[in-house]
């Protein structure tokens, strides 16, 4: 086959399959301290999330103790969990947020 396409080369012979890259899910923990609207802004500005779906997942980590933000790639979630990190020390909240391996 003829593309310029590194999925479809007449290299590979194989049936021009490429392993997915691994993918980690954003965690967000709960604590006392953070206020909600704080929570709910970090939502919208570093996930993207609507005032709905952000208050949505606030609320589901402030009840059930921690809930996924997002699935990325690993640089991109590595980012978005220093992102957060660093919003909630600029406002000296104790927001924890972690990556782990998408199950
Ligand atoms: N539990 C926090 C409060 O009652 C709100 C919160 C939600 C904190 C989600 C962290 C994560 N102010």
């Amino acid at each position: 086959i003829q593309t310029d396409n590194q999925q479809d080369t007449v290299l590979d012979r194989q049936a021009s399959k490429v392993a997915p890259p691994p993918m980690y899910q954003v965690v967000l923990l709960n604590d006392d301290y953070t206020p909600m609207e704080f929570v709910v802004n970090v939502l919208q500005r570093i996930f993207g999330k609507n005032e709905d779906e952000a208050a949505r997942i606030m609320l589901l980590v402030h009840h059930q103790g921690r809930g996924v933000c997002g699935v990325y790639t690993r640089d991109i979630a590595a980012t978005r969990v220093e992102m957060v990190r660093q919003m909630a020390r600029a406002r000296q909240h104790p927001l924890q947020c972690i990556m782990e391996p998408a199950p």
